[in-house]
């Protein structure tokens, strides 16, 4: 029998019997590898005598068919009869009861916070964060603070050692020292974040979310600022019109310094922002103090600027028409389930457009 002759014959009876998906590969590459027992034999031909070669190059060419045809088929017999095994194996039992699907929700704070960061990052704010447990130089004494001062008291702050060093941060302040210190003005920034007071009843929690802001330029007034909280105030309650007052107030931060009522009505039991004759008090803001700026490694003759303080409750209180302050730190998850957001909802701004 002729070599070619023999390796059909080997390898027909090799592929009619019982063998895996490996073994088949293994088959392949020895007949049609790169050096290969067929694929060798192609190479022979040259060299066969002439008056063999003719029919040399056709046997060899049927075998080639034979074979190949004979792996293929034996691919789609050992797969097919994998896939019979699975269904045989696999029965789903369409009888059994679902597994509950359970999806969580956003906390109104944290969407809260996700909004007023989208809006202020529209107009060019960045947004910055810092630690919880802060030093009492970066909470009070940058911030011009005087030693005296009430805020200072054991009453009003939670301090963590007996020196009154180092202490929960009682405003988002700190982090706003942290980033003048850390980088060169101009700022816009904003700092989201807890804040902390040794204050309990039913409008305040000793733990509560601050939003603070800061636009340090060489040229910045008044105007902006007000500029800046109208946008913001309007974006925020999707209204397109808003009644709002700078009422002359005090923080040792700042100078001048204002307190922002907005304009609100009650219809039909529910409040309405933007319209009547009553005011609502929602941040507290002014011109930077110079010897803040000084503190934090900024020149007050070439550099000036505007802060404000939002609480970040009282806001979601408003807008989402909730009325009980604690129940946001309760935990309570058929309070969450009620009043909390789905993941995927993207919020979208009074005229309809997500951001
Ligand atoms: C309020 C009042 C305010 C600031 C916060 C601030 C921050 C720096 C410098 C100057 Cl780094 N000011 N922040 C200014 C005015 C008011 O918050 O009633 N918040 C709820």
């Amino acid at each position: 029998m002729s070599d070619i002759k023999k390796i059909k014959e080997e390898y027909l009876s090799k592929l009619k019997s019982k063998i895996d998906i490996s073994q088949v590969n293994q088959i392949k590459t020895d007949l049609f590898g790169k050096n290969g027992l067929i694929s060798s034999q192609f190479k022979n031909i040259g060299s066969v005598v002439e008056a063999e070669r003719k029919k040399f190059a056709a046997d060899l060419n049927s075998i080639k068919d034979e074979l190949q045809d004979l792996i293929n088929s034996k691919v789609n017999e050992i797969e097919t009869a994998e896939i019979n095994e699975k269904l045989a194996k696999e029965i789903v039992d369409i009888t059994l009861p679902e597994r509950s699907f359970v999806q969580g929700k956003i906390h109104p704070v944290s969407q809260t916070i996700d909004e007023i960061s989208s809006i202020f990052s529209e107009i060019g704010f960045s947004i910055e964060e810092g630690p919880d447990v802060e030093n009492e130089y970066y909470n009070f004494t940058a911030l011009n603070t005087p030693d005296n001062h009430p805020a200072r008291d054991m009453h009003d702050t939670f301090y963590l050692d007996e020196n009154k060093e180092t202490l929960l941060r009682t405003h988002t302040s700190p982090v706003q020292i942290r980033t003048m210190l850390k980088e060169k003005p101009p700022f816009k920034i904003i700092a989201p974040g807890r804040t902390y007071r040794s204050d309990s009843d039913q409008t305040h929690a000793p733990m509560f979310h601050q939003v603070e802001g800061l636009h340090i330029d060489k040229d910045i007034n008044m105007g902006h600022l007000k500029g800046c909280l109208n946008y913001f105030i309007k974006e925020f309650f999707e209204v397109d019109k808003i009644k709002m007052r700078f009422r002359p107030s005090h923080f040792p931060f700042t100078e001048p310094s204002a307190e922002v009522d907005i304009g609100y009505e009650i219809k039909d039991g529910k409040i309405v922002i933007g319209e009547g004759d009553k005011w609502l008090e929602i941040l507290g803001c002014g011109m930077v103090h110079p010897n803040v700026l000084k503190n934090a490694k900024v020149d007050p003759l070439n550099f000036q600027g505007y802060a404000f303080g939002i609480g970040i409750d009282r806001l979601a209180m408003l807008k989402y028409g909730i009325n009980d302050l604690r129940a946001f730190f309760e935990c309570d998850y058929r309070w969450l389930n009620h009043y909390g957001f789905d993941p995927l909802d993207v919020p979208t701004n009074y005229r309809g457009l997500s951001r």
